[in-house]
C-alpha cells in the first residue's frame, strides 16, 4: 500500500448516476487497492424514532448525515486502521445492525449527494467530481430504482421528490458544483469524463 490514499469525491443529485461513476472508475483496480465508500452508509441512525417519525426526516439535507462519523473513519483508514462501516437499510430509514469491514487501500471513492458540501471533507480529496444529469432523466431513473430497490410506492417517490429532493437539490447541492474539479454530463454514457478520471488517478498513483 502507499502512504496516504487518493481520495476521490463524486456527488451530484439523487439519480445522477454517482454510482455508476464510481463503479467505472472501480472496475480500473483489483478490490484490495480501490474502495467505494457511500455518505450514504452515514445517515443517522435512527433506531429510537419510531417508522412514522423516521418518514419525517429530510434525507437530502445536510443534517441527516453523520459526517463526522464519515471524516473519523477516512482518518482511521489514512492511518492504515481497517474501519467497519455502517450498513444503512432504505427500507426501514435506518441504520441497521451489521456493518462491514473495509482495509486499507490506496484509492478511496467516496460518493453521496453531499460529499462536497462539507468543507472538511473535500479538503481531504484530491479529485473533486459533480456528475450532472438533467431533472427530469433523475426522476425517471429514481422512480424505477426507488420502486424496485427500496421498496417504495409511485405515489411516496413523486411526494418525496417535490417536497425534499428537488428543493433540497437546489438549495444545497447544485451549488456544490463549484468546489468540483469536474463536471461530468450524463455520467457513465460519457466515457470521454471516465477516460480523463482514470488517467488522472494513474497520474496521481504514479507520482506518490
Ligand atoms: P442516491 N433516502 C431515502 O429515501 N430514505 C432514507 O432513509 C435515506 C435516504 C434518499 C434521500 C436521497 N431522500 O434523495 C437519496 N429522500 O436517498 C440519496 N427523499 O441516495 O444519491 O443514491 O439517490
Ligand atoms: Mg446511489
Amino acid at each position: 500500500m502507499i502512504k496516504k490514499p487518493i481520495i476521490i469525491g463524486v456527488a451530484g443529485g439523487s439519480a445522477s448516476g454517482k454510482s455508476s461513476v464510481s463503479q467505472a472508475i472501480l472496475a480500473n483496480f483489483s478490490d484490495e487497492h480501490i474502495a467505494l465508500i457511500a455518505h450514504d452508509s452515514y445517515y443517522k441512525d435512527q433506531t429510537h424514532l419510531a417508522f412514522e417519525e423516521r418518514l419525517k426526516t429530510n434525507y437530502d439535507h445536510p443534517f441527516a448525515f453523520d459526517t463526522d462519523y464519515l471524516l473519523t473513519q477516512l482518518q482511521a483508514l489514512q492511518e492504515g486502521k481497517e474501519v467497519a462501516i455502517p450498513i444503512y437499510d432504505y427500507t426501514k430509514h435506518t441504520r441497521s445492525k451489521e456493518t462491514y469491514c473495509q482495509n486499507p487501500v490506496d484509492v478511496i471513492i467516496v460518493e453521496g449527494i453531499l460529499v462536497l458540501d462539507d468543507k472538511r471533507l473535500r479538503d481531504m480529496m484530491d479529485i473533486k467530481i459533480f456528475v450532472d444529469t438533467d431533472d427530469d432523466v433523475r426522476i425517471i431513473r429514481r422512480i424505477k430504482r426507488d420502486m424496485a430497490e427500496r421498496d417504495r410506492s409511485l405515489d411516496s417517490i413523486i411526494k418525496q421528490y417535490l417536497t425534499a429532493v428537488k428543493p433540497m437539490y437546489h438549495e444545497f447541492i447544485e451549488p456544490t458544483k463549484r468546489y468540483a474539479d469536474l463536471i461530468i454530463p450524463e455520467g457513465v454514457s460519457n466515457l470521454v469524463g471516465l477516460d480523463i478520471i482514470n488517467t488522472k488517478i494513474d497520474a496521481i498513483l504514479k507520482e506518490k
